[in-house]
């Protein structure tokens, strides 16, 4: 695969679709489509009321694009009501469905065929995705396959992906997609983990909500991204609200203690401590290291303690039993 490579439109000719919905344009301003195009939608009005902030005028930036070529538009409905729909309605990204079948020339708009050499189930066809994908693709366009063949992913390939200007994300379907796609047609092919869905749809669906909600301005103050889990390499620490005490179950004393120095810390430790017991294969050799430090503060201790290579694998079991985790 080509990894991080973009799509070449131009040595491709423009080929005209089959008449219903010629293009993604026609597509998201039907009545039928889903489209999630900043002011556009909200036919009910009743959600007009609970928006925060107006929708930015078309003439600014109209944020990153994401073209889902699917099967199943529908199937995306539920962005619509989530946080993801309120940043599309607030013209932070732009959200468009392009259907293969619309990309079909035969009488019974044909997406699948036998494969070749025999056996079980159906696989793609290769045209009714090129013209899908060419139809909305341009020279910075990142074309991703969501299969389980891909590279698995995560917050820092989320990350990535929140940089690039045009995400086009193909759901696959049956057994699969023909070779020639994965060939010429894709620049990535990702996995949201080792199982097998019906379709690519909600994978497309996490990969945007994880990587819509990097985007800048999407989500509010409060519940904005950057210091929770995985994006420090760390599971979260242990979080409380009120009351201090629940069913005779107390809050830790330290965090209502005000003394900002000390809370910061005993989130740290307890971040080390959490990760360490549940998910040793995220523990860095500089984690491990800061696990075994005892917090005792003396300058540059950690070099002098004990050799982190050393360390490393006794330190992972002796994580996984020295404390338990308050979860
Ligand atoms: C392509 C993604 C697409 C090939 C898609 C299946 C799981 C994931 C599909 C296949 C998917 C994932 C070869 C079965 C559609 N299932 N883990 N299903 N094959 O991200």
């Amino acid at each position: 695969m080509k990894d991080g490579q973009q799509v070449d439109v131009t040595e491709q000719p423009a080929v005209e679709p089959s008449p219903p919905s010629r293009c993604a344009a026609q597509i998201s301003a039907s009545p039928t489509s889903l489209s999630l195009y900043a002011g556009e939608g909200e036919q009910d009005g009743a959600e007009q009321d609970r928006e925060a902030s107006p929708p930015r005028p078309t003439t600014h930036d109209p944020g990153p694009r994401i073209d889902v070529v699917t099967l199943f538009p529908e199937m995306f409905e539920p962005l619509r009501q989530s946080i993801i729909g309120r940043a599309v309605e607030q013209g932070q990204l732009v959200i468009r469905y392009v259907n293969p079948r619309d990309f079909t020339s035969d009488r019974h708009r044909t997406v699948d065929d036998y494969p070749y050499g025999g056996g079980p189930g159906m696989v793609m066809k290769p045209e009714p995705l090129f013209l899908a994908v060419e139809s909305v693709a341009d020279p910075e366009s990142s074309v991703i396959l969501m299969s389980p063949a891909g590279r698995v992913f995560n917050q820092q390939i989320a990350a990535e992906l929140a940089t690039r200007p045009h995400l086009i994300l193909i759901c696959g379907h049956y057994e699969g997609v023909d070779e020639r796609v994965r060939e010429h047609l894709l620049t990535d092919e990702i996995s949201i983990g080792d199982y097998v869905l019906t379709g690519g749809e909600l994978a497309a669906m996490v990969i945007v909500d994880a990587v819509a909600r990097l985007l800048p301005g999407v989500l509010g103050h409060a519940e904005s991204a950057g210091d929770e889990s995985h994006s420090h390499g760390l599971l979260e620490y242990p979080q409380y609200t009120r009351p201090p005490e629940f069913r005779g179950w107390p809050v830790p004393e330290r965090l209502l203690s005000g003394h900002h120095a000390e809370i910061a810390r005993w989130r740290r430790r307890q971040a080390l401590e959490v990760t360490a017991a549940r998910r040793p294969d995220l523990m860095t050799p500089a984690l491990l290291a800061e696990l075994a430090d005892d917090g005792t503060k003396k300058k540059k201790r950690r070099a002098r303690t004990r050799p982190p290579e050393a360390a490393a694998p006794d330190s992972v079991e002796a994580a996984a039993s020295e404390s338990t985790p308050d979860v």
